[in-house]
């Protein structure tokens, strides 16, 4: 046994940075398929259901394995700054990678609009959190301006090097279950993670892909492939920012799931590549259905994400009950986040399971003895 010390170092092979690159890591990666035990009965749905609980990477969200390689890159190339607009979890991850290479990260995110806990991340690291009154694809555009002039290196998923990272989940999903599973449903705000994981999944069966646009260079992945088949892709977005559903871009996006509160998705043309390729389709949620989904998992599976990534769970078992997913399939869903990032949304609809006794044990034991049935 030795030491895992995150992706790059796992799939060296397989990233495209020069042999000499000090990797930039916090062990992320490795993290667990969860196959949901209880849920799936309760519901009433037949099928091989797996979370990818992303939660578990070093700062709660899959942004880790695409930040270790972007910024492993960036300090390569001399970069002593890096630069990223957020809903939240980039941000955080950002923030994260860039005190560890010992460099500055500025990060611009929409005020008022992200979880607090990765409002705390983005701070505790030391990055300089500029809150713009606007929202992410506002910020999005203005870190693109800026970055024209300003020494300071882009690491939102339109740097190809963070899909590379990404890409990786599906090669950990692949190695969990001999094969890759029939459909693989994630969350949609950018659509740089869906496109990730196609790539990884692409890679995995040796099989081209023109989400390949996307690579550094020309930078060739065939020939590692192992298994023959992919999945179908599916991807959900929340119903008051479903670009993807609309056609075009959304102008005034807004949901509960402040993590894909995204108008303008920076990865438009990849994502319906993917959508093509994979045979998959995209869907949308209301606010109530994730956030009951969000619920259900807890309560169930013992399993906290965030509101956004509960949408490909909810998703999935939407289209489960309407047979657009065959009853018997492998699914895996993506839990991009973790809960704890989250705690408002969550404590906001008044905290359920609480109850106030006297500090007495007779009293404690008839509030058990109340609930135990
Ligand atoms: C938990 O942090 O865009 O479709 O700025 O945090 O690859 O954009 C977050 C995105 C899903 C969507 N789930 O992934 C950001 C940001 C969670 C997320 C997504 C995000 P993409």
């Amino acid at each position: 046994m030795s030491r895992y010390t995150g992706i790059i170092e796992a799939y060296r092979n397989r990233m495209p940075l020069a042999p000499g690159a000090r990797a930039i890591s916090l062990g992320e990666g490795r993290t667990p398929l969860i196959r949901l035990e209880n849920l799936p009965r309760l519901e009433g749905v037949e099928a091989e259901i797996y979370v990818k609980f992303e939660g578990l990477n070093p700062t709660g969200s899959f942004k880790d394995r695409g930040m270790t390689v972007a910024v492993t890159q960036a300090v390569y190339e001399g970069s002593r700054a890096i630069i990223c607009a957020s809903t939240g979890n980039t941000s955080a991850a950002a923030a994260a990678y860039a005190a560890r290479a010992g460099i500055k990260a500025f990060v611009l995110i929409p005020e008022g609009k992200i979880a607090l806990g990765k409002l705390a991340q983005a701070v505790v690291h030391g990055a300089t959190v500029v809150q713009i009154r606007g929202n992410f694809d506002d910020g999005m555009q203005l870190v693109k301006e800026v970055a024209e002039t300003a020494p300071v290196a882009i690491v939102n998923s339109i740097n190809p090097y963070r899909l590379q990272g990404q890409k990786t989940a599906a090669f950990e999903i692949v190695e969990a279950l001999g094969r890759a599973p029939d459909f693989h449903c994630l969350p949609v705000g950018n659509a740089g993670n869906i496109t990730a994981h196609w790539i990884g999944y692409s890679e995995s069966a040796g099989l081209e892909t023109a989400a390949c646009a996307a690579y550094p260079d020309s930078w060739d992945f065939t020939g590692f492939g192992s298994v023959r088949k992919r999945p179908r892709m599916v991807g959900y977005q929340a119903a008051g920012s479903a670009p993807f559903l609309r056609g075009g871009p959304v102008k005034n996006p807004e949901t509960v799931a402040t993590a894909i509160r995204i108008g303008n998705p920076q990865s438009w043309d990849l994502a319906w590549k993917v959508h093509e390729e994979s045979q998959g389709w995209f869907d949308e949620l209301e606010d109530a259905e994730i956030l009951a989904t969000q619920r259900l998992l807890a309560e169930t599976e013992g399993v906290f994400c965030e509101p956004a990534s509960a949408s490909s769970l909810a998703g999935a078992l939407r289209d489960l009950k309407q047979c657009k997913i065959p009853a018997g399939s492998t699914v895996v869903c993506t839990l991009t986040g973790n809960g704890m990032k989250d705690p408002d949304v969550i404590l906001k609809d008044g905290l359920t399971g609480l109850v106030q006794v006297d500090a007495e044990r007779g009293a404690v034991e008839r509030a058990l003895l109340e609930r135990l049935g």
